[in-house]
């Protein structure tokens, strides 16, 4: 069992802090088992304080001597924390208190990672490092000693002066503690420099641990892009005379913006061509652009409160997909992000962890890193910026940066600048940020006397502990086609605003057939009845390459629903359809790849009981084996022609249509090894010189259940590579037929490599376990079992990475009643075990009772 009664905190009571933090000095002396932090802290009372008791947070620490104005107190302490009588004027509060970062398992607060120091300080890490009023609207400028035998000492700001065995740092820009960062180990770093618009010149370094030097170019240059886009598109430049990046191998997320020293999971900052996927490789270009965009979204101005985490990653994600857009092919990161979308935050929306974009209660805020916070969050300001219009969103967004520098804020603020610099009235569009779940849009249509009239129907299903849903204000982006195909009308956006509501379009020579949410306009799910000609034609035709993917989703989707339900045969028009498109060189290769891509299992089984029906994941699997079998049969005089057509030459390059091009050929190779049993995909093992290649033949082999060989070379090519090493553990799951992945995941975490303290490789297996859908789901439960068996394992060493993994049980309730109560025993399970954390028990009550 967990603690008694975990406690609750919400929004409505936010209060703020009694006091100022005028300065902060942090000295370091660094020691695995026994580092000691002595602090020096300068408080003002506030004058209109509503609450004046002074409380410092403070976890795990070791209090050594308490002073205030120099003279020794005695302060009451809790496991939360201590309070202390305070003078009633300035002050100065000093405290020394040691921690042990070598046992620090949970990788929050100061830990090691391979004989490094580093730190992760959000959400409420800090509080494991020293006492202090560790919450985000307590800003402060810092000045930070370290004293330690490691050859490279960072913290953040700019360095003011070192010697042997110290260093001292001093951020100017007031920041609150949980961008406080540190790092000291013997590190090399790939030094470089930018010069900013304005003339500012700026120190670059990537560190990392010794033999990894060569792997960080890439980052390097996606750093400098991300820093000279920030100027172009919204006028922002960098603000200190050094911008460090660290690469650690034990991180619990992907990434942490950190003031001057972003601190990454080394999965997505290092990448070389032998070593790393063209996924990996704009994966990390995203994550770099990311952290960088961070330091005015989310640093300069920052969250009041934990409720407010939308504000910076909602925006900060959406300023990293206009770049990536910028950077690479702007339909297809669309696309790619509504199918993550879908199956990611579709997924939280319509289950027992449904959650509004700004929660209004918590227990343990490290949960709500979410698909809904980050993703849905940056849906919102997509929607608010096509409703108010791209120029007016660049107006709004000035003000924002000049209102609030410097500032802690919320999302009222946010809603405010675009109140006040378009007169619009924002108060229904804020439904976004306080009604939870995904809008249904029910659309039905009409044409009489040359007008065409859309009626569009809005409701939103019940979520935890909001039933019912007002109507919100949706942009729904339209075109129209003629019977041609030709367009009639351009793309025009609908404002929904009531429960129902129609548009009329006048003067068409005929009934024209509709391009709806074009661009995936807002995030909601259209429910229209089409027919699967009407979607081949918009396959063919539609301008809006969103949509004309969406139509040839749809038909993948229909077509394997109908296999699943009615034991159908592939639909033949769709199957001729899609070998036309993937014959069409006409056509970009990544779009032919992103339309030979099947819908996801997880989405399929959604939409499934959607419908009413109860989603049989061995089935959905079933369909789609036949589907690629009967597609890689009507393709056979082509597949051998195709697959030389689209292999990439020459040196390896990872640019995005060099990229597109080789995601078409890995899945035209799968598609050719269920034809001549992976001798393809063999040649292309041995002749392969970049990873992206390597990984994609080894992914068809395994799954033929034919690569035994080279899955043994890639283990002895690569085991010195935690990274790569990861990717061994992962695909021996997710390419595991449906009753052997269990089994393989079992055997896994059994092998020498397997390691629980390291989240990477925790999630290679586990994350992999839960992503094969019929593997996990698997009669018997041995799938959940497992999961099970690990969670409670790792829950005693890592509470945030156990929790995040609880989400592979949160679509239980799709299942049927054997599945059902096999999920419900193990939840159970892990919620009777002793010690359970706050994370893990937060999470595990919610799939249950949500
Ligand atoms: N703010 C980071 C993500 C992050 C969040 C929480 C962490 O620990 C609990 C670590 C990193 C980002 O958005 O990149
Ligand atoms: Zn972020």
């Amino acid at each position: 069992m967990a603690e008694a009664t975990p406690q609750t905190i919400y929004l409505k009571d936010y209060t703020p802090f009694g006091y100022q933090v005028d300065e902060v000095h942090l000295t370091f002396h660094l020691s695995p088992k026994a580092t000691r932090v002595v602090s020096r802290i300068e408080f003002t009372p506030k004058p209109d304080a509503v609450e004046r008791s002074f409380f410092l947070h403070g976890e795990q620490l070791k209090l050594i001597a308490a002073k205030i104005d120099g003279q020794p107190v005695s302060p009451d302490v809790t496991a939360q924390g201590l309070t202390c009588d305070v003078p009633s004027t300035p002050f100065v509060w000093e405290s020394e208190v040691e921690i042990s970062p070598v046992t620090n398992t949970a990788l929050e607060g100061l830990y090691m990672s391979n004989g490094m120091y580093c730190t992760q300080c959000e959400a409420e890490g800090f509080r494991k490092i020293t006492y202090y009023p560790d919450r985000p609207d307590v800003m402060s400028t810092f000045t930070v000693r370290i004293e330690g035998d490691e050859k490279v000492l960072l913290s953040n700001g700019n360095p003011t002066d070192s010697g042997e065995g110290w260093a001292e740092w001093h951020d100017p820009w007031p920041k609150p503690a949980y961008l406080f960062a540190l790092v000291a180990g013997d590190l090399v770093n790939h030094p470089d420099s930018f010069t900013t618009a304005s003339g500012q010149d700026v120190e670059l370094n990537i560190w990392v641990r010794p033999g990894d030097e060569g792997k960080c170019a890439f980052g390097m240059e996606a750093l400098k892009k991300s820093m000279t886009w920030d100027e172009q598109v919204y006028g922002l430049e960098y603000d200190l005379d050094i911008f460090n990046i660290v690469a650690v191998d034990d991180f619990n997320m992907g990434a942490m913006e950190n003031k001057g020293l972003n601190i990454f999971n080394s999965s997505c900052v290092l990448a070389s061509p032998e070593t790393s996927t063209d996924a990996n490789f704009e994966r990390i270009e995203a994550i770099i652009a990311h952290e960088y965009f961070h330091n005015w979204t989310g640093n300069r101005i920052t969250c009041r409160d934990w409720f407010q985490l939308c504000l910076k990653e909602g925006l900060t994600v959406y300023r990293d997909s206009q770049f990536t857009s910028d950077m690479r092919s702007a339909s297809v990161k669309r696309i790619s992000d509504v199918i993550d979308l879908r199956g990611r935050q579709f997924a939280e929306d319509n289950g027992p962890l449904a959650h509004q974009v700004r929660p209004e209660s918590f227990q343990e805020i490290n949960n709500f890193y979410t698909a809904t916070i980050y993703e849905k969050g940056a849906e919102v300001i997509g929607m608010l910026k096509r409703l108010v219009g791209d120029e007016a969103y660049a107006k709004a967004v000035a003000l924002y940066f000049e209102r609030h520098d410097g500032q802690a804020c919320t999302i009222e603020d946010w809603l405010q600048v675009f109140e006040d610099s378009t007169g619009r009235d924002l108060s229904q569009f804020s439904k976004w940020y306080s009604q939870a779940g995904t809008p249904r849009i029910k659309v039905t249509d009409d044409y009489s006397d040359g007008t065409y009239t859309l009626t569009l129907e809005q409701s939103t299903p019940p979520t935890p502990g909001q039933p019912d849903k007002d109507p919100r204000v949706i942009p729904v982006a339209v075109g129209l086609l003629g019977q041609n195909g030709d367009e009639v009308r351009g793309t025009e956006v609908l404002e929904l605003t009531e429960a129902k509501q129609s548009f009329s379009f006048d003067g068409l020579a005929s009934k024209p057939v509709p391009s709806i949410l074009r661009e995936f306009s807002a995030p909601i799910i259209m429910e229209r009845e089409s027919t699967n000609a009407e979607r081949a034609f918009l396959l063919a035709h539609d301008s809006d390459s969103f949509n004309r993917w969406e139509a040839g989703n749809t038909l993948a989707k229909e077509a394997r629903v109908a296999m699943v339900l009615d034991a159908a045969a592939p639909d033949a028009d769709y199957l001729d359809a899609l070998t036309k498109l993937v014959r069409d060189d006409s056509l970009d290769p990544a779009f032919r790849a992103l339309v030979l891509s099947p819908p996801s299992q997880s989405d399929l089984a959604q939409t499934l009981f959607e419908r009413g029906h109860t989603p049989d994941p061995q089935a959905i699997y079933d369909a789609a084996e036949t589907f690629a079998q009967t597609l890689a049969e009507a393709l056979t005089d082509s597949l051998p022609r195709l697959y030389a057509d689209t292999t990439v030459q020459g040196a390896y390059s990872s640019d995005a249509e060099s990229a597109g091009k080789r995601d078409l050929n890995a899945r035209i190779l799968s598609l050719l090894t269920r034809l001549d049993g992976g001798e393809a995909a063999a040649r292309q093992y041995d002749a392969a010189d970049n990873m992206t290649q390597q990984n994609a033949a080894l992914a068809c082999l395994l799954k033929a259940e034919n690569g035994e060989a080279q899955s043994q070379a890639f283990y002895d090519q690569w085991q010195g590579d935690r990274l790569v090493m990861d990717k061994w553990f992962g695909l021996q799951v997710a390419c595991s037929a449906p009753k052997k992945a269990a089994s393989a995941a079992a055997n896994l975490t059994e092998h020498a490599l397997f390691d629980l303290k390291n989240p990477n490789r925790f999630r290679a297996v586990m994350g992999a376990l839960a992503m094969n859908q019929a593997g996990f789901h698997y009669e018997g439960g041995a799938g959940y079992q497992l999961l099970a068996d690990n969670l409670i394992a790792l829950d005693a060493l890592n509470p945030q990475t156990t929790a995040r993994m609880c989400s592979a049980f949160q679509t239980w309730k799709r299942y049927d009643s054997t599945r059902q109560e096999l999920i419900r025993a193990q939840l159970e399970r892990i919620s009777a075990t002793d010690n359970l954390s706050r994370d893990t028990n937060e999470m595990v009550s919610r799939i249950l009772n949500g």
